[in-house]
């Protein structure tokens, strides 16, 4: 495969950009090459800057439920251009995709739009603990809220962590409010939230995690989690920057039947342009800016451009059947996997929700940070590079998660399973 172009690109993009990416993932140390500088991108499918192209499995790390360059989406951009890209003032566009918003989700009754997950995360926290005057967050080892201060904290080896800084930057005092522990560990969730002496303003789980790859929620995780902080008056945040509209049309809340007080979305939202958001009660969030006292502003929030892309992303998923179809298409695809990697010979721990999946190469079931860190990331690597070779692009970590998209067709899943045994076989043989 000829990458002449993508190398000269990277030569140049680390001259100027640390790294030579934009965000770390990017640049793919962990899989052992340098990234692809793509070109263009159409359906379930993406060139790069040599014409290579690929069948992609990031689809932007989730925005792309669709595929790339939906015309509907596309349309919409453009005539929204048309009249201005930006304002810095109201546009009848924030209401229509708030009520969207505030429609499709059990939580939401009042949303605040932003232009990032971190964003949207880091708005949600501060909200909580002016809300409740508490300042410790609870967060789970392996879950990722985005690169706020508070959140980077090392996951916990511990039974119970406080916080310590996971990047060089980050004050021991902010981390200190920050503890972080097991996911799908109940007996430590219960001992850290009736802690008597620590000041709960809130918990921030992803109801699916899917940056430690696909982790699910053990079975009434979620539930024990809403009645404890619910009983203790902490506010209960799901970060469904992932899940969020790609569960369900009400995202993980929906799909399991549990109702935060806070949510936060990204990704789908926004259409492949930049959107986070952060919603929930009306008594909660009206503590924010200009109504109550807690701050928080952004130049491009609700911008026309992000909110058109939105809300044509939001009206194509509202189309009676969407995620059936979407999710039996994953189902089969999964299926598929297991078979292959049983034949093979080869231990994967294949975890899946609706259209989110992960192979971890390991033996051991994978329900938490800890187990997920048994994985074999030397030989997920050699995978990697040898579906790339074979025009298939994956997630460039293992500790990431797979999307499909209602672009990918029959033909395309099934050439990816075909190289998939491939390169299962060539990993048996090493
Ligand atoms: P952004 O600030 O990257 O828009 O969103 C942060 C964030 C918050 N919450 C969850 C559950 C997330 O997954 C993310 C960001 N996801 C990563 C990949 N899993 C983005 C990719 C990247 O960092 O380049």
């Amino acid at each position: 495969m000829n990458t002449s172009k993508s190398e000269q690109m990277f030569e140049a993009a680390q001259r100027v950009i640390p790294g030579g990416v934009n965000s770390p993932v990017r640049a793919c140390r962990s899989v052992g090459c340098d990234p692809l500088f793509i070109e263009r991108a159409a359906g379930s499918t993406v060139t790069d800057v040599d014409g290579n192209q690929f069948i992609d499995f990031v689809c932007s790390w989730g925005p792309m439920i669709f595929g790339h360059a939906h015309p509907r989406i596309l349309a919409a951009l453009r005539e929204t251009m048309e009249h201005g890209t930006s304002f810095g003032a109201p546009t009848p566009t924030e209401i229509e995709l708030a009520e969207l918003v505030v429609d499709a989700l059990p939580s939401l009754e009042k949303v605040r739009f932003v232009s990032s997950g971190t964003e949207a995360t880091m708005s949600a926290i501060r909200l909580a603990r002016g809300y409740t005057g508490r300042k410790v967050v609870v967060k789970f080892d392996g879950c990722y809220h985005g690169h706020a201060d508070s959140f980077l904290v090392k996951a916990g080896s511990g039974v119970l962590t406080l916080g310590i800084p996971g990047s060089p930057g980050v004050p021991d005092e902010i981390v200190r409010n920050t503890i972080s522990i097991p996911y799908n560990d109940e007996a430590t969730l219960e001992q850290t939230l009736r802690d008597p002496a620590l000041e709960i303003a809130c918990v921030i789980i992803e109801p699916v995690a899917g940056n430690m790859g696909c982790v699910s929620p053990a079975p009434n995780f979620l539930k024990t989690l809403r009645q404890l902080t619910a009983e203790l008056g902490i506010v209960l945040i799901f970060d469904e920057v992932i899940t969020g509209f790609r569960l369900s049309y009400g995202g993980a809340q929906q799909f399991y039947g549990v109702t935060p007080d806070l949510t936060c979305l990204g990704k789908i939202i926004g259409g492949g342009l930049p959107v986070g958001a952060y919603g929930g009660k009306a008594e909660i969030m009206d503590q924010i800016a200009p109504d109550g006292p807690v701050y928080q502003a952004g130049t491009l929030s609700g911008n026309p451009l992000a909110m058109a892309a939105g809300i044509a992303t939001l009206g194509l998923l509202g189309e009676d059947g969407f995620y059936d179809r979407l999710n039996a298409k994953a189902d089969s695809f999964a299926a598929g996997l297991s078979e292959i990697a049983e034949r093979a010979g080869i231990p994967v721990q294949l975890n899946r929700v609706g259209s989110l999946m992960t192979g971890f190469f390991t033996e051991t079931p994978v329900v938490d940070f800890n187990s997920a860190m048994l994985a074999d990331t030397d030989r997920y690597g050699c995978h990697y590079r040898q579906m790339l070779s074979r025009g298939i692009y994956l997630a460039p970590s293992q500790f990431e998660v797979a999307f499909i998209s209602a672009a990918h067709s029959d033909e395309q899943l099934s050439k990816t399973l075909e190289m998939t045994e491939w390169s299962f076989k060539k990993l048996a043989d090493k």
